[in-house]
């Protein structure tokens, strides 16, 4: 297969018309990519996602095809995808104040173009979701854009569509997180069309990769939160006198496997099942965190 685009911690590949979506066990720590990989985090984070698309077909269709036809080397952590015409907007919404929709609001009191009340600080959830959308960058960092940038570049009418999905995935996905115990600060969503025009929502869905999730019970609005996923790491960086320049320390055998069990509680927490139920009733092969431990 072809491989189309490598990111820092997953790869697209082209079969035929169908794009092939495969996510590794790299993990990301202040945008460097770590030298240890975190074992089963691809899988939990692919499951996650098509968990998520399930719920989310009535606000918008999904781009997934199967969960199980694709290369045997990649079962559980690769989705078969329709191949869109991606649009070349992120879509972001946030519903609490953390990194760029903080600094924002800290210049400004503003984001996107949105006035907030006065008084918020780190971590302050956001009197309702606001949709703020970035340039999708091909090298260096996204730039915010305005609605009206957005409907300059896709029109009018997807650009409400992009806004409204946007939105009720962030609310319907933030939600019934936070009644499971994690806190949804905001998410990045893409989406593409169809080559009949219709939108689709692609790329990943509601995974800790892809937004902040933050444990319900530790949130403490005016400091920096806690990740959900990525603190033990996070912590042992920091106390290990790393300077943030690639490449990290490998990380000890501890934290990788906290880490790994913070991953699989995410998946727990919000589907409600065990790491393999939806899995093994979806025909997908039993995970391998047994042999890689
Ligand atoms: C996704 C990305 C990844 C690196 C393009 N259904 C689709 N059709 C066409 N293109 C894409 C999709 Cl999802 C597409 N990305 C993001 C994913 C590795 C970058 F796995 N870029």
């Amino acid at each position: 297969m072809e491989l189309v685009h490598s990111g820092k911690v997953r790869e697209l590949y082209a079969d035929g018309d169908d794009i092939i979506m495969v996510a590794s066990d790299r993990v990301s720590v202040y945008d460097v990519v770590l030298p240890t990989p975190i074992p089963g985090k691809g899988r939990v984070l692919t499951q996650l996602s098509l968990w998520w698309f399930g719920q989310l077909g009535d606000v918008i269709p999904g781009h997934v095809i199967s969960a199980t036809d694709v290369p045997a080397q990649w079962q559980g952590r690769a989705i078969r995808c329709r191949r869109l015409q991606m649009l070349p907007v992120e879509c972001i919404a946030r519903g609490y104040l953390a990194g760029l929709g903080l600094a924002s609001y800290r210049e400004t009191g503003t984001i996107s173009g949105v006035r907030l009340p006065p008084g918020l600080g780190e971590g302050s959830r956001l009197p309702e979701p606001v949709f703020t959308p970035t340039t999708k960058a091909a090298a260096g960092h996204d730039e915010p854009m305005t609605f009206s940038e957005v409907e300059t570049l896709v029109g009018a009418p997807v650009a409400a569509e992009l806004r409204r999905a946007t939105l009720e995935v962030y609310r319907r996905g933030s939600e019934l997180a936070a009644a499971r115990g994690i806190l949804i600060a905001d998410t990045k969503l893409e989406f593409g069309l169809l080559p009949d025009g219709t939108l689709m929502l692609a790329d990943e869905v509601l995974t800790p990769d892809s937004s902040r999730f933050w444990p319900a019970e530790e949130w403490d609005p005016g400091h920096p939160q806690p990740s959900f996923d990525k603190q033990y790491v996070r912590d042992w960086l920091d106390a290990s006198g790393w300077d943030r320049e690639p490449p990290s320390p490998p990380l000890p055998t501890e934290v990788v496997a906290q880490t790994a069990d913070r991953y699989r509680e995410a998946y727990e927490r919000l589907t409600g099942e065990p790491f393999g139920r939806y899995r093994e009733r979806m025909g997908v092969p039993p995970d391998d965190r047994r042999e890689v431990r």
